[in-house]
């Protein structure tokens, strides 16, 4: 069926002027954004996103884990909504638009349906998923999971931080109150726009990422406990040293991906010392492992071969170990129909793209369970994601916009 053309496109200024205005909202000194999941800064900008939706002639709701809902009207209301949107939380050392454009994108698109004076068949949905990066509360989108059915809310709403507070009280804090259940929302398809966060389209001079599906990911919480005892006095040999034995893991995680390379990456992103002192032999510490590779199969070759290192290392170190996995995402395959629209949307537009993978996770990993989904990417500076140098262009951030707007406007109207 041939994309049905018209001359509506979003209006560039005014979406990068919004990506900057709510920039400033846990802006860091080094050009980035700090807005962990409902810490202050990310209730601030929660309320200028409501209000920036109310203003557009939104309808919004608040589900039990502070996902917001932003509904526009279709004509036909007993069509379910076409729905789009991404993120507002960041990582502690965001960048502007990992997560940010393709909420914002969403609201950009309803602005440029209202200047127009369209109005669709089907009601179109804006969402803003709580918790996708995963960086206060594990695991990484767990809202739209929750959406799904993956977790029940009760167990999202008694996760909690570093500090112990739970899910439930950091949504209190921000006095943030559900009009709906978690998982009630009816989707009819989603599409979500998302900066690569990677260096692929960059380095193709591809303007759109077509984007197929998700990869797997595998998360571990670990321990490694040796022996605490006096840095002046304790011979090399007869050290238990946990830190010696984390090194070596990170090593192994390292070596491990590589074998089962190209696409597997492993990254041992936290370690916390137990009792942390300058002169005491460090005798516990705390870690956590992201897995990933598109093969499922893979995934668990990897499990397998990171847990007899731990083992070995521990055995030759006199340590103790643990490694729990604390999630498990398959590989996703997105809705190849959706997929194929959006290609052909691309290149009505004319623009430069190319089918893809998603490196990263995205809340449409988890949407692709229950409904028609589909990814946009756009390029980001040397793919450059999860650094506060993250950077994309204006008219990369328009371009696929206006994929999305042809999209939305081909899915409500059909
Ligand atoms: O970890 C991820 O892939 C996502 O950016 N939270
Ligand atoms: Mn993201
Ligand atoms: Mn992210
Ligand atoms: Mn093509």
């Amino acid at each position: 069926m041939e994309t049905a053309r018209n001359n509506l496109r979003v209006d560039g200024a005014r979406l990068w002027s919004t990506l900057m205005e709510t920039a400033a909202f846990g802006a860091t000194p080094a050009g980035g954004i700090n807005r962990l999941t409902l810490s202050p800064a990310d209730g601030r900008v929660r309320d200028w996103f409501r209000a920036a939706c109310e203003a557009a002639g939104l309808t919004v709701g608040t589900d039990s884990l502070g996902t917001q809902f932003a509904l526009r009207p279709g004509r036909d209301s007993t069509r379910p909504p076409v729905a789009t949107g991404s993120h507002l939380d960041t990582q502690p050392t965001g960048g502007r638009f990992d997560g940010i454009l393709g909420t914002l994108a969403g609201l950009e698109v309803v602005r440029t349906l209202n200047d127009a004076g369209i109005e669709t068949e089907a009601p179109i949905l804006l969402v803003n998923w709580t918790n996708e990066e995963g960086s206060r509360y594990a695991p990484a989108t767990m809202a739209s999971a929750a959406h799904v059915g993956t977790f029940t809310a009760e167990d999202i709403l008694a996760r909690t931080d570093a500090d112990g507070v739970s899910v439930g009280q950091a949504l209190a804090s921000l006095g943030i109150v559900a009009t709906e259940p978690t998982g009630s929302r009816a989707i009819g398809a989603f599409v979500e726009l998302h900066i690569e966060q990677g260096p692929i389209l960059e380095a193709e001079a591809k303007t759109v990422g077509v984007v197929e599906g998700g990869q797997g990911i595998l998360w571990f919480d670990g321990t490694i406990t040796g022996f605490e005892s006096h840095a002046g006095t304790t011979p090399m040999p007869r050290r238990r040293d946990a830190v010696l034995g984390l090194a070596e893991l990170a090593l192994a995680v390292e070596r491990i991906a590589l074998a089962h390379g190209p696409s597997a990456v492993g990254t041992l992103g936290e370690a916390v010392i137990g009792a942390p002192s300058r002169n005491v032999v460090p005798g516990r510490v705390r870690f956590t492992l992201d897995i990933r590779d598109p093969r499922a199969a893979t995934l668990d070759a990897i499990e397998a071969d990171v847990r007899a290192a731990l083992a070995d290392i521990a055995a030759r170190r006199q340590l103790t170990a643990t490694l729990d996995l604390v999630w498990r995402q398959e590989p996703v395959p997105f809705d190849p129909a959706l997929v194929a629209l959006v290609e052909r949307e691309a290149e009505a537009l004319g623009l430069a793209h190319r089918r893809m993978v998603s490196g990263a996770s995205h809340d449409a990993c988890n949407l692709a369970l229950k409904v028609p989904t589909a990814m946009i990417f756009v390029p980001c500076k040397d793919g450059i994601s999860h650094n506060e140098a993250e950077s994309a262009t204006p008219s990369d951030c328009t371009a696929g916009a206006d994929v999305l707007l042809q999209t939305l406007l081909t899915l409500a109207n059909r």
